[in-house]
């Protein structure tokens, strides 16, 4: 497969927009809001559980407070509950997905030096038939890119837990909205330059389940 040179000239100035932010210019779908990635305060969450990365939270990922620029349907709410594996004060809700529910995030900053996140879930009922699934949407891409990520079992999570480390998809988000470039970046002779605002949306199926502290993991704090 050969790419035209001007394909490539558009990627490039696609790829330029993207890291100095500007919004508008051809091909940049996936710039990030002004103001989205300042103000983060990096810790470790999970460092008890043998993961020292520090992240980010999920702005309403605590579920203590108002859930601004969440969406929740289904029945999905937050009730009284906290996660004892994070041990931190002030933990006293958590998200709540009856069956058929859907809780889709705020808009959160990734970048291509975001590539996971994670979150304490657990179900409410060990039935194996008991499934919370996962995606994440990168709204900014035409069409919407939607990328299913996990389909976590409830039969071994009766109890709170971390989810393993989950991608955020940027990479494959940035691909989909540069399609003219893939053959580059899957090469490694192209770097990645990608962004996005992006939505987590978790979804209950066949079980009640739970959820709090939603974290994104920058990989270079
Ligand atoms: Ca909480």
């Amino acid at each position: 497969m050969t790419i035209p040179r001007r394909a490539l000239t558009a990627t490039v100035v696609a790829a330029a927009a993207l890291a100095t932010g500007a919004s508008g210019a051809s091909g940049a779908v996936l710039a990030l809001p002004a103001g989205l990635c300042d103000r983060q305060a990096f810790s470790t969450p999970f460092a008890a559980l043998g993961d020292t990365a520090a992240y980010a939270p999920v702005p309403g990922g605590d579920f203590e407070g108002k859930l601004t620029g969440w969406t929740l349907t289904g029945g999905a709410a937050t009730v009284t509950d906290r996660v004892d594996n994070l041990g931190k004060g002030g933990d006293t809700r958590a998200l709540s997905l009856p069956v058929g529910a859907t809780a889709t995030s705020a808009l959160m900053c990734v970048t291509t030096d975001y590539p996971y996140f994670r979150f304490f879930t657990r179900s409410k009922s060990t039935s194996i038939l008991s499934n919370l699934r996962v995606d994440v949407i990168y709204e900014a891409t035409t069409p919407v890119t939607v990328i299913p990520v996990a389909l976590l079992n409830g039969s071994k999570m009766g109890a709170w837990q971390a989810t393993p480390q989950l991608t955020t998809g940027v990479v494959l988000a940035t691909i989909a909205a540069n399609l003219s470039a893939a053959q580059q970046i899957l090469a490694g002779t192209k770097p990645i330059v990608g962004a996005g605002p992006m939505r987590v949306r978790v979804t209950a199926i066949g079980g009640v389940w739970e959820a709090d502290s939603l974290y994104v993991d920058p990989r270079m704090r």
